[in-house]
């Protein structure tokens, strides 16, 4: 998609219409269980378009987009205003050949370190909310904007993956 990282963070956001980030995240691994549970692995490989994304790379995606968020998060809390690397997410997609990953395990990885994520979240004072990262692309970027970013991530993801699989 030709959007700027800008355009990008401003359009996942979007997709939250409201609803509280940490709702969010807290609903999203069942959200993808419910996805997976059912669906053929023909329907999951399928790619809806030769240059889009089947749901099978979609869900080893989310799953190492958690540990990206992760360890941000933390590289964030730890050291306030420190660089935070843009990752390029074809080149991981290629890299890991997340085309053969098992999207059932994809979800569950996804699922353990979401519920690590939200215990860390839930334990942060109001100060450390206000921790920061220098995104390499967009700039400063709070951890209260990191886990908006992310809810839009996940929301964004769900639509795709139910497009793919007409649920
Ligand atoms: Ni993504």
């Amino acid at each position: 998609m030709n959007e700027t990282p800008q355009q990008y963070a401003r359009r996942v956001t979007g997709y939250l219409e409201g609803k509280d980030p940490m709702e969010v995240l807290s609903t999203t691994p069942r959200a993808l269980q419910k996805l997976v549970q059912g669906a053929l692995k023909k329907s999951l490989d399928a790619k809806p378009a030769p240059d889009k994304w089947s749901a099978t790379t979609i869900f080893a995606h989310l799953a190492d987009s958690e540990i990206v968020y992760a360890f941000r998060l933390r590289l964030m809390l730890a050291a306030s205003g420190c660089a935070i690397q843009a990752t390029d997410q074809d080149a991981w997609a290629a890299a890991f050949d997340y085309r053969a990953e098992d999207p059932a395990a994809s979800v569950e990885d996804f699922r353990v370190n979401r519920e690590r994520t939200l215990r860390m979240l839930k334990k942060l004072s109001n100060e450390q909310w206000e921790c920061y990262g220098i995104h390499s692309e967009r700039g400063m970027e709070t951890v209260r904007r990191v886990v908006e970013l992310i809810a839009g991530h996940d929301l964004n993801h769900l639509r795709q993956i139910h497009a793919i699989l007409r649920k």
